[in-house]
């Protein structure tokens, strides 16, 4: 929790009031305020355009989940030991589609982490224009050191509860981190096995050969590079031989590295849980990827193949000196300091490939130093555009081509960056993208709301 998130400093009085009910009903869940601040701090002249939202009441709905449930996952080991770990699925919002959006596992998850990744994903989804909801879910499970067969029962335990509350029409999950297509694969063979259905479009993420969309798998680290692109075109600069530090190592960091790199960017650094790397010689990303999605290794791996290359466990990757920073990991990775370094040493882009890894005093001095901060609402939202583009591959029992695909999404990425740049001209407030967003986002999602009634 910041100084920020208390004071309540940025909000009117009425806007402060709704904040401080959602603390009040949401105690112990930092993350979801931070989330919530974030986002009502930057309301205030919607509600003075257009006060209907007040009477409608539309923010404090918008802030108690639709639904939310939390469940048991007993399973065994291969040691033959009883496991048991909690599971959660927050249905946020469905004003605009079925609920949509990823299932976390990682051990530090908990009702205040889903409920954060929940809220953010209304308004992202609002975002790409497509027809989904917003939702969450995930369990405190860890699949680090786990064996395929560990990972299977854990998966399928997981499904035989949370696949009653799924539909194509209803609630779509997708990964997240420590899910990607392993975990997919397995959710989707159990929940196809429960129910008798073939229903691809109840998932997404799903392998080529079984439903899955090309680009799925790039999508989330391609977008958020399409982003940051049209953030650099619009202060006259651009990738070309500019250089970039990407935080993880997992599906996000990985195909932005990737992307970055094909647009002439050299990357410089990566990191992982454990440490960073810094290469000068610029990252050699097939070896990131032996290591990291083949032998499901650690980053430290990489030095001993490259000489060019150091790995470190003291400071920060952000200590790098970068003109383009991508953090790509988990949630408040990027903190005050790492943000006064990046600007010291001329970083002019940070746009967030993970959700929420900046946090608020990093965004307020990135944004005092004039570095332009794309946040993770819109620059990340390749990911979830694209999921929304396989479903409408499975509804259409249809599979589009690579280039096809990944035009879509480069679409989309370039509507979701001129919404956020037009609204916040509109509001008065030019190249605030966290304004933008969150406007552009709220008024899509309030007025169907509205459209439909006090449900
Ligand atoms: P992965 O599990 O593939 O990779 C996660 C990466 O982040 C790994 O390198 C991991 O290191 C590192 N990491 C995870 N937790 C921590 C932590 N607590 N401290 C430091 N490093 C950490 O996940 P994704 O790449 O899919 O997700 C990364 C971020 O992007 C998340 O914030 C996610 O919510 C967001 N995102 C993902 C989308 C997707 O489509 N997958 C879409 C939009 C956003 P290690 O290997 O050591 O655990
Ligand atoms: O945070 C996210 O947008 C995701 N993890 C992707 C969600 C999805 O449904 O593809």
């Amino acid at each position: 929790m910041t100084k920020k998130v208390g004071t309540m400093a940025d909000m009117g009085e009425d806007l402060g009031k709704i904040y401080q009910t959602v603390i009040d009903r949401n105690p112990g869940e930092p993350e979801f305020h931070q989330a919530v601040h974030e986002v009502v701090s930057t309301l205030t002249p919607v509600f003075e355009r257009h006060p209907h939202y007040a009477d409608q009441r539309v923010l404090e709905r918008i802030c108690e989940p639709e639904r939310q449930i939390i469940f048991r996952v007993p399973w065994m080991n291969d040691k033959n030991e009883i496991e048991i770990n909690r599971a959660f699925r927050v249905e946020f919002n469905s004003a605009l589609g079925p609920y949509k959006g990823g299932l976390r596992f990682h051990p530090s998850v908990y009702l205040g982490i889903i409920k954060f990744l929940g809220f953010e994903q209304i308004f992202k989804n609002a975002l790409t224009g497509m027809p989904i909801g917003g939702g969450k879910g995930g369990s405190d499970f860890d699949p680090k050191g786990r064996s395929d067969a560990e990972v299977m029962r854990f998966c399928q335990s997981f499904m035989t509860e949370l696949y009653r509350h799924m539909g194509e029409y209803t609630d779509v999950p997708a990964g997240d981190i420590g899910v990607g297509g392993r975990e997919i694969g397995y959710l989707f063979g159990q929940y196809k096995r429960i129910t008798n259905r073939y229903e691809s479009g109840v998932l997404t993420g799903k392998g080529l050969g079984w439903g899955g969309s090309l680009v799925r798998t790039e999508a989330t680290g391609y977008g958020t590079v399409f982003f940051a692109r049209e953030m650099l075109t619009k202060i006259g600069q651009s990738f070309d031989g500019a250089r970039v530090s990407v935080s993880g190592s997992g599906n996000v960091a990985i195909y932005a590295v990737q992307k970055a790199q094909e647009l002439g960017a050299k990357v410089v650094a990566m990191s992982d849980s454990g440490g960073y790397i810094v290469d000068e010689a610029g990252i050699d990303l097939d070896l990131v990827r032996e290591i990291k999605e083949v032998r499901r290794g650690r980053i430290s791996e990489y030095v001993d193949a490259r000489s060019s290359a150091h790995y470190s466990t003291e400071g920060s990757l952000w200590d790098v000196p970068v003109t383009v920073a991508l953090p790509s990991a988990t949630q408040n990775e990027l903190h005050a300091q790492h943000a006064a370094t990046l600007a010291k040493n001329g970083c002019v882009v940070v746009a967030e490939g993970a959700n929420m890894p900046c946090t608020p005093e990093a965004t307020t001095i990135l944004t005092e130093a004039k570095v332009a901060f794309g946040p993770g609402k819109a620059a990340n939202a390749g990911g979830v555009a694209t999921s929304a583009l396989e479903m409408q591959q499975n509804a259409a029992r249809d599979n589009w081509t690579f280039e096809q695909t990944e035009r879509r999404l480069e679409e989309i990425m370039v509507d979701i960056h001129e919404a956020c740049a037009t609204t916040a001209e509109d509001y008065g407030d030019p190249g605030n993208y966290v304004l933008g967003a969150n406007i552009a986002g709220f008024i899509d999602v309030a007025d169907a709301m509205i459209a439909h009634g006090v449900i």
